[in-house]
This record gives structure tokens, sequence and C-alpha cells, in this order.
């Protein structure tokens, strides 16, 4: 099974994005899981859709981004991407659509459920969230899902927004909820073998 994993670069005040944190801790704690691919992709809508396409060609069973939102206690395991790009200026119409002529919603189709209910198990705070935004975390989940819908092609595809990582919060001095990299990492590694099939059981080894 060929999986797609990206988060993105620091992008406005941080330095760090905990998604990227977490997706680089996951490789070195776990490796590479074989048939994964993992991407860290720039936070701008003309090089990001330029790589994406890129990658998408390369034809994968499941695709699964992450990003940073913070101020969000809990992993966001996002429902909805939305034909909007908000701050993500395309062509100049601020708040127009992503892809003139397109579907106004696609809707995740990954398990959100049973990921949420594999997190819970391993005890890391997860929800199931109504709202990507309008910035590039929906314009990459959204351009995700109508790639493939426009080429009837079937792949399962997911957002899930992290919350800050501790390290961030405490080296910004910041009064704001948290997760550790080693618990994100953990998170990725368990959506991961939820998207293979694989049973997540407390002694199990994961992506073994
Ligand atoms: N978060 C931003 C963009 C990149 C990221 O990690 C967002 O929520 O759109």
């Amino acid at each position: 099974m060929k999986i797609l994993v990206t988060a993105f670069e620091p992008y406005d005040q941080w330095s760090e994005n905990s998604s990227w944190e977490a997706l680089s801790e996951m490789l070195k704690v776990y490796g590479l899981p074989e048939g994964l691919t993992t991407r860290r992709y720039p936070v701008d809508l003309e090089r990001l859709k330029e790589r994406l396409y890129k990658d998408l060609e390369l034809g994968f069973d499941a695709v699964l981004h992450l990003g940073q939102s913070p101020g969000s206690s809990s992993i966001h395991l996002e429902t909805i991407a939305v034909n909007i790009a908000g701050v993500t200026y395309n062509g100049g119409q601020l708040y127009g659509p992503l892809v003139d002529g397109a579907p106004t919603a696609y809707q995740s189709s990954l398990p959100l459920n049973q990921l949420r209910d594999q997190l819970h198990d391993e005890r890391i705070p997860a929800s199931i969230t109504y709202h990507a935004g309008t910035y590039l975390c929906n314009a990459v989940f959204y351009l995700t899902q109508h790639w493939h819908a426009a080429r009837h092609r079937k792949c399962q595809v997911g957002f899930t927004h992290f919350p800050l990582i501790t390290d961030q919060v405490v080296d910004n001095r910041r009064d704001m909820p948290s997760l550790t990299k080693l618990e994100l990492a953990k998170a990725i590694a368990i959506m991961v073998s939820v998207l293979r099939g694989q049973s997540v059981s407390p002694n199990a080894p994961l992506l073994a």
C-alpha cells in the first residue's frame, strides 16, 4: 500500500512547524515504513500546487496531510475541505475559489472515527473537527481531493491539524496548549497503521 504523508514548513512567527517536527520524529523513532513517502511542503499556494501535483502523479492509495494549528489542544481530524482561497490569495482573488467551477467542498475519506478511537486508546487527545480554515492546510486538503476526483482516481485523503509541540510553547514563552513531539510522532505512526489496516494494540510495536 502506497501512502503519502506530508507536513508543512514553518510559517508566520513560528520558527518550527509542529507537523514537520512530528513527522521527522516519527521517522527517527519508527523508521520509514514500507510504502510510505514523506514530504515537507512550502506555505505558498503556487509552490505548493507545483510540488503536490508532481507528487500525486506517483499514485497513492492514501494521502494524509498534516499541519500546525496553534491554540488547538488536541489533534484535529478534519472532516471538510472547502473551495476557498482565503489568505492563500489565489491569482489575486482573495476568498475566491481555489479551483474555478469545482465543488464547494469535499469530505475526508479517512476512517475518522477509527482514527480518533485508536488515538484515544493510546491516550492521545484527538477530536473530529469541521473546519480546516481557509489557509494552506485547507488548500492542500481540497486540492488533493479535487485532483483525484477530476481524474476519477480512488484514494483515501485526509487532513490532520496538530497542536503546537511543547518545545515551541516553552521556547516562545507562550501560554498555549501543546503535545510533545514524541506524542505527535506516535500519533502519526498510529494513523499510518490504521490506514494500512494494521491493528494497533498497546503491546504490539507500531509500524513493524
Ligand atoms: N498551518 C497553516 C498553514 C501551514 C500550517 O502548518 C494552516 O492551518 O493552514
